[in-house]
């Protein structure tokens, strides 16, 4: 399909018109999720100005290069009347079992358009459901993984449970978008998620304030990526689905995650001699003074 008829397919894609109706979904939200720096804000700028066909605006702040984090706040951007990019908190590194913050962002537990603060104890997660005030079982979320090819992937392991983490929330296993394409790491890069299993991904130079000259190459891509998603939501949708009880398993899963992660701190701290306790108290504390994200 040529540029403008993806496009034309991207923004006249609506749920209702799905094989058994929008089955009590209005909106298919693409979260956007990744480390802190690898593009995310920028891959929702560039894709609403390959869509709108609209001089380019910056609609999500973007970070300056190799500098702090951006984006503290989920914010959604709506990019046709059916789907809604939201502009995740990137994480910087979390340890091999902390994965509540995807938990939390990407099974929609966090209300949009509030700052998010890392948390770090089960009282503190289950206060964090506070999403439950408005119905948000009418979205059909799909895990968008923003990645920087311009970092070869040291931990394969880490990286691959980061992902399942996404897939288990969400019930889809992420699309993987590389920035960043021209990279010299880009080839050892798409290699290190293909060898995770990931399949459907897209690498591409992102439009930016600085670049904002269209190219083939660059508009289709992004055009490409998001028809992709759309072809698997009404794959999906081809099923008989049941958008309430989704949400219900998600939130089942939540609880589940918090409760393990409470037992298993509280059996480190048994076994932990109290100096080490006080070590690591002293740590977190500095931590939040910095500002760091604090892990769960
Ligand atoms: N060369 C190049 N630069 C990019 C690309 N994508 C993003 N950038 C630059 O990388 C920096 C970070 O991009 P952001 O879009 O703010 O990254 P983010 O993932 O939203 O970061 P946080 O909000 O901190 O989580 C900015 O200076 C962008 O201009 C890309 O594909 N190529
Ligand atoms: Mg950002």
């Amino acid at each position: 399909m040529e540029s403008r008829a993806m496009r034309d397919y991207i923004r006249d894609f609506s749920l209702d018109s799905c094989a058994h109706g929008n089955q009590g979904y209005s909106r298919v939200l693409l979260q956007l999720f990744g480390f802190t720096g690898h593009g995310k804000s920028s891959f929702i700028n560039s894709c609403k100005y390959v869509v709108d066909d609209e001089p380019y605006v910056a609609h999500a702040k973007v970070a300056e290069y190799k500098k702090k984090p951006e984006t503290m706040i989920r914010n959604a951007y709506k990019l046709t009347e059916t789907i809604t990019l939201v502009d995740n908190r990137g994480f910087r590194i979390m340890d091999k079992y902390e994965f509540g913050e995807i938990y939390l962002q990407l099974g929609n537990f966090l209300p949009l358009g509030r700052e998010v603060k890392w948390q770090e104890n089960f009282g503190d997660m289950l206060k964090l459901l506070e999403s439950e005030r408005c119905d948000q079982s009418s979205d059909f979320i799909v895990p968008v993984l923003v990645y920087s090819a311009d970092y070869p992937v040291t931990d394969k392991n880490y990286m691959k449970d980061i992902i399942m983490a996404a897939r288990d929330i969400t019930g889809v296993f992420p699309t993987v978008v590389f920035t960043h394409e021209l990279s010299e790491h880009q080839p050892k890069v798409w290699e290190s998620f293909r060898q995770m299993g990931v399949k459907n991904s897209f690498s591409l130079e992102n439009y930016t304030a600085e670049d904002t000259k269209k190219t083939r190459g660059k508009h289709e891509t992004i055009l490409k990526c998001l028809q992709e998603i759309i072809k698997d939501v009404e794959f999906r949708m081809l099923e008989e689905r049941d958008a309430i009880g989704e949400r219900i398993d998600r939130k089942k899963l939540l609880l589940e995650y918090a409760h393990k992660r409470e037992m298993e701190k509280q059996k480190e701290e048994m076994e932990k001699p109290l100096g080490k306790i006080k070590k690591q108290e002293t740590e977190k504390q500095e931590k939040q003074e910095k500002g760091d994200c604090i892990l769960l």
